[in-house]
Formats: C-alpha cells, structure tokens, sequence
C-alpha cells in the first residue's frame, strides 16, 4: 500500500531521486545492466555515494526551504548556488558542457548569456536540467505551476528548449506522482495526458505522445530501444518517464527497471525514482539501499521541511 502522508511522499521523492542516483551511478554508461548486478550494488557494504544530479537537487531544494514559501525562484541566485556547488565537488560526474555555463556565472556573467552561449550559441538540452528538477514539486502549488517553477529553474543553465521543457515536465510529472491518490491504480494513458496538458511545447508533446506508444510490457532493452537512454533531454526523460509507469507502485522496481535499460543510468534512475518515491513515499523505498545512501539524512530533512 502506497502512504497518503504528504512529508513521507515528500521524503521519499528526494530519497528516491538520490538512492536512484547513488544505484545508477555504478553502472554509467554501460550499455545494459543483468539483475544480479543491481542484486549486488543493493547488498553490498559501503556508502552509496551520489553525483550531480544529487549535488544539484540539493541545491534546488535549498533554495525553496531559505525562502518563504511561494517566492518562487531568484534564477541568478539559484545559477550562482549551481555554479559554487559544482566548483566545490569537482569530482562528482558533471556533464561535459555545464563547465563553461558555471564558469561564465562565477566570473559574473548574468545567467542568461552564459546558458545561452553554450554550445556555440545553441544551449544546452542535456538532461541536467531535468535531472535537478523534482523539488519544484514541493514547492508549486499545481501541476503546471510546478512546470513553470520547472522551466525557470531549467533555462538558467539550458537554454535549448529540449533541454529546459525537459524541467517543465519531469517536474510537473513528479508533481502529479506526488498527488496521485494513494490507494487507486495509476493509468499511465491519462497520467501523460495531464503530463502534455502542463506542457506548452509541441516537441515535448510528441515526446510524450512516444511515450505513450510503447509496450507497456516492454523489456528495459527494448524500451531503450524505442525511447533512448543518453544523456540527453529528450534521450532520458521519456526512458524515466516509462520506468515509473511500468512499476508505479514500487520505487525498487521503477529504479530497477531504468537503470536495467543502461546508458545514463544515474541519472534515468534519478528521475525514476523520485517520480516513484514522491508516490509510494519513503517508507516503500528499499531500506537497505536506503540505509547506505550518502546524504540520507539531509534529504529526508528538507522533504518533510518542505512539506510544510
Ligand atoms: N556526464 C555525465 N557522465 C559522463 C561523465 C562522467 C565523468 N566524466 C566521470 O566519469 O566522472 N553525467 C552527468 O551529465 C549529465 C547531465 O549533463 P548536463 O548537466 O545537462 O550537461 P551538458 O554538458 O550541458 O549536457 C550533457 C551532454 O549532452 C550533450 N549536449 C547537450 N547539449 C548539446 C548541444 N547543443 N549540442 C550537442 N551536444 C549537446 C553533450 O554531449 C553534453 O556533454 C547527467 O547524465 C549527469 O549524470
Ligand atoms: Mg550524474
Ligand atoms: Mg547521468
């Protein structure tokens, strides 16, 4: 049984977010992961450390539970935490081009221009803003304000609008996983629905509408096969997306299965799992895993903080 205790659901959305980091994190960038490997990450002795992703859902989280609630998102404060967290943990796994953006915001560039001139005046769409993105749901009142909190904290480091309408709706999506009602069986065809409806971008929809097309029956290979597992936006969002539909009721498997499918498996485990996490809360998360994730402690703190 799923909890209906918000500050559990709460918790167990940052919890998710980096038990799924922390898991996927020793398997980046393999092309498939078997069960008895996940089996022996999961038992096995040992802090489970996380990576950026993490690092930055902190930073995220920080900046909702420093402020009154509902002042929404200073975007140059929040790029300049972004840039002095990554400057501070250099060896946390970053993304090849983020570099450049934190770099231009420390030496006091606004965060519009450095995002915007990265990768040759393109921008970002790496997942990274997508990655970060889940404690907009604690913060936003409503699914599409949650998607609009989303895109705000997105573009001030991913200017391409794959890369920031990617915030928009992995945000909005854990919104709506954290409000789905406890003890009623999720429809994942009308859980994209309200999806695409927060979603004002035409690329997104039909990302979303991709989504909707695969098997739900679909092997971790075989969903990769048709939605990606790179580190991009539209590449990781969509695989996280089908985790979480495929084992609505159990973080463990919703991880499990994103990271089995391979490539960016920190952070399609991340987006899993806090998507799995905001709806089963963190009393369904697997308390051995759980109980060696780095950071346990603080995450849980500023899910219930920011409760409320
Ligand atoms: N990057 C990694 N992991 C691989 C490196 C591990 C590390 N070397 C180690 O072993 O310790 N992980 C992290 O990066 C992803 C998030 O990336 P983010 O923050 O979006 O960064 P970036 O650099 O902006 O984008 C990531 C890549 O996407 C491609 N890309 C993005 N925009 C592009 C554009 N306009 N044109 C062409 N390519 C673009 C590039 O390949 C970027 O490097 C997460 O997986 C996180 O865990
Ligand atoms: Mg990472
Ligand atoms: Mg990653």
């Amino acid at each position: 049984m799923n909890t209906a205790d918000p500050r559990d659901r709460a918790a167990g959305l940052l919890l998710g977010a980096a038990l799924g980091d922390a898991l996927g994190s020793r398997f980046e960038g393999m092309s498939a992961v078997r069960a008895d490997q996940l089996d022996e990450v999961e038992t096995s002795e040992g802090e489970l450390r996380y990576t950026d992703d993490t690092v930055l859902t902190l930073v995220l989280a920080e900046h909702f539970a420093e402020r009154s609630p509902g002042s929404g998102i200073q975007q140059q404060d929040l790029a300049l935490d972004f840039a002095r967290a990554w400057r501070a943990e250099p060896g946390r796994g970053w993304g090849g081009g983020i570099g450049h953006v934190f770099r231009a915001v420390l030496s006091g560039s606004e965060w519009s221009s450095a995002a915007r001139n990265s990768f040759g005046g393109q921008g970002s769409y790496g997942n990274g803003a997508a990655m970060r993105v889940s404690p907009v749901a604690l913060a936003a009142p409503t699914p599409p304000e949650a998607a609009t909190l989303g895109l705000r904290s997105g573009e001030v480091t991913h200017a391409h609008p794959d890369g920031a309408h990617a915030a928009a709706v992995q945000g909005c999506a854990v919104h709506l996983a954290l409000s789905t009602p406890a003890d009623t069986a999720l429809d994942p065809d009308r859980f994209l629905d309200r999806v695409a409806g927060c979603c004002p971008d035409s690329r997104w929809i039909s990302l979303l509408e991709r989504t909707r097309a695969v098997p739900r029956s679909s092997s971790p290979a075989e969903a990769a096969e048709r939605l990606g597992n790179d580190v991009t936006a539209p590449g990781s969002v969509p695989l996280a997306l089908f985790s979480f539909l495929r084992h609505p009721d159990s973080p463990r498997e919703a991880v499990r299965f994103a990271i089995a499918a391979g490539g960016d498996t920190d952070t399609i485990g991340s987006m899993a799992g806090a998507l799995a996490g905001a709806r089963c809360g963190a009393t369904a998360l697997p308390p051995e895993p759980l109980r060696r994730l780095e950071g346990a402690g603080r995450l849980r703190e500023l899910g219930t903080l920011l409760a409320g």
